[in-house]
């Protein structure tokens, strides 16, 4: 019986953090890595503070970047709404307000000096 309170517990602590933890996603664009925190996981109907990383193919801080948020509801392509990130030492930082619960699709688009264009599409969910 102890183990087993023992184990419940770990289990228990375990999911907490996981619970508690911000969301957190990495995707590739081109030989740029993306990273996308949420400030809540789930995000809410409000106010929520993304920040985004970018770094190049060395792993450097990728800061001349001109970075917009573009997000939806999928199933809902009216309610969309336009977002732009200000940078703040190496990340880039943007609040975004769903004003429904739901899923919702958020393109990140950032231009370079060079004038290209990068875009990655991450999903969130809003309670
Ligand atoms: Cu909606």
């Amino acid at each position: 019986m102890k183990k087993f309170l023992i184990f419940l517990f770990v289990v228990l602590v375990f999911a907490g953090a996981a619970f508690a933890k911000d969301y957190e996603v990495n995707k590739k664009a081109g030989s740029f890595d993306v990273e996308v925190r949420i400030d809540k996981n789930p995000s809410v109907v409000g106010d929520n503070k993304v920040t985004i990383e970018i770094k190049d193919a060395l792993g450097k801080f990728v800061s001349d970047a001109n970075v917009e948020l573009y997000y939806f509801m999928p199933s809902m392509p009216s309610m969309n709404y336009t977002e732009d990130a200000r940078l703040e030492g190496n990340v880039y930082n943007a609040t975004i307000k769903p004003t429904m619960g739901g899923d919702w699709s958020l393109d990140v688009k950032f231009t370079r000096p060079d004038k290209k264009v990068h875009k990655v599409t991450f999903s969130f969910n809003a309670e």
